[in-house]
């Protein structure tokens, strides 16, 4: 329903976004995005680059009077770094570093010069991201729904958070320190492991949790791959620069456990819904949304641009040849965090639209207000006897 495509090189004039499939009436809050783009910005560790970029959308297309049309929405954001790079000679790139694109694009591509893979490889397309999904924020916002997150682990620092901390509360504590963690023990912990790193020329990765709140039961599908919702959810994530594991909810722990101390057991309580207590299904069964918090968990490798020199080999003499520095982030985690808000914002966003169906809010909300809960009165049951009658 929902889709997006973004283009741009990270040192070319700007990135350009276009999504479509938004519903008429949408309210856009130009602060709103201006404020999820400034996020991504900013973490300790973050490269040269961020004091150069200020990012900003400029919508050009899809939104008339303050509200989406229906149309696509377009929208660009300046590389400011670009006045830097358009009148240069660029030096040759001929030694590719370990962990990055500039091979892999090389090999597929026939490059001839690697910085044409790092340009498009780049994570600054992730500014890109962040726009969209801002607009997916809105629209959920409409239905009551946010996207949050926080990071976990950076390194081998590990947040400590307790689990009866309310969502709301994590995120909110997370945005009070640039290691974007709610655990303000761990980010000075988190903060002396990224220094460390910095001080060795190296760089790091973690561990961060994105969080789907208010969203309702029901979107999502079982009847088929491409619909289940859980799938959707952690292609999604998986698509993120650097991002190599995913999970929905705990569930490497929950795979070394037994079946009866894994699934959330189901109770009614005294107006007729069905309540859980537990959410170890992060939200998600049969690759449908159950109403509980939707929670995804992702790895972060450290970034492959490495201060240090790696071995690699010189594709322009074929000698073994170390690999030259390009400039980069060292901790890139509490970044990567908003990024992948964004993709969760898109994903169910997306689902939701499917479910709700219409071109407009104004259609959709009386069918969100229909929508079936997870309550014995939506639920009637025959309980009867039936056949399958195929040969009927
Ligand atoms: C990146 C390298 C750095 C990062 C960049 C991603 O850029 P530069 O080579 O210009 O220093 O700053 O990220 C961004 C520009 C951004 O906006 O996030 C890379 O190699 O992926």
């Amino acid at each position: 329903m929902l889709r997006f495509l973004t283009a741009g090189e990270s040192h070319g004039p700007e990135l350009t976004l276009i999504l479509e499939g938004m519903p008429a009436g949408l309210p856009i809050d130009p602060a709103g995005i201006a404020q999820e783009l400034a996020r991504r910005q900013t973490a300790y560790g973050a490269g040269g680059r961020m004091k150069i970029e200020q990012d900003r959308a400029r919508i050009t297309a899809g939104v008339m009077n303050g509200r989406t049309t229906g149309g696509p929405i377009a929208l660009t954001i300046a590389n400011k770094d670009w006045r830097n790079w358009a009148t240069k000679d660029i030096p040759a790139m001929t030694t590719p570093r370990p962990g990055h694109a500039d091979l892999t694009g090389a090999i597929k591509y026939r490059y001839r010069d690697l910085r044409l893979a790092l340009e498009r490889a780049s994570a600054r397309e992730t500014a890109a991201r962040v726009a969209m999904g801002a607009l997916c924020k809105h629209y959920l916002g409409q239905f009551g729904a946010r996207v949050g997150g926080y990071v976990l682990a950076i390194a081998q620092a590990q947040a400590d958070i307790p689990a009866d901390m309310p969502y709301e509360q994590r995120f909110e504590l997370a945005e009070s320190n640039d290691l974007r963690c709610p655990d303000l023990a761990a980010v000075e912990r988190m903060r002396r492991s990224v220094w460390e790193c910095m001080q060795a020329k190296d760089t790091v990765g973690g561990v961060f949790e994105v969080v789907g709140l208010g969203i309702p039961p029901g979107l999502g599908s079982h009847v088929h791959w491409d619909r289940r919702l859980s799938g959707r959810i952690l292609a999604a994530i998986g698509s993120i620069h650097a991002i190599k594991g995913v999970e929905i909810g705990p569930a490497f722990a929950n795979a070394g456990r037994f079946g009866s101390q894994v699934h959330d057991e189901i109770f009614r309580d005294a107006e007729g819904r069905l309540i859980r207590k537990t959410n170890r299904a992060g939200g998600l069964e049969g690759g449908i949304t159950t109403g509980e918090p939707i929670l995804v968990r992702a790895a972060m490798k450290p970034i492959s641009t490495v201060l240090n020199p790696r071995q690699s080999v010189d594709l322009a003499t074929g000698a073994a040849a170390p690999t030259t520095y390009e400039r980069s982030d060292f901790n890139a985690v509490p970044r990567a965090v908003v990024v992948a808000e964004a993709m969760l914002a898109f994903v169910l966003a997306d689902a939701l639209i499917e479910k709700l169906g219409g071109d407009s809010l104004e259609e959709q909300r009386p069918r969100f207000a229909a929508l079936s809960r997870a309550h014995l009165d939506d639920l009637p049951m025959d309980n009867a006897p039936w056949r399958f009658g195929f040969d009927a």
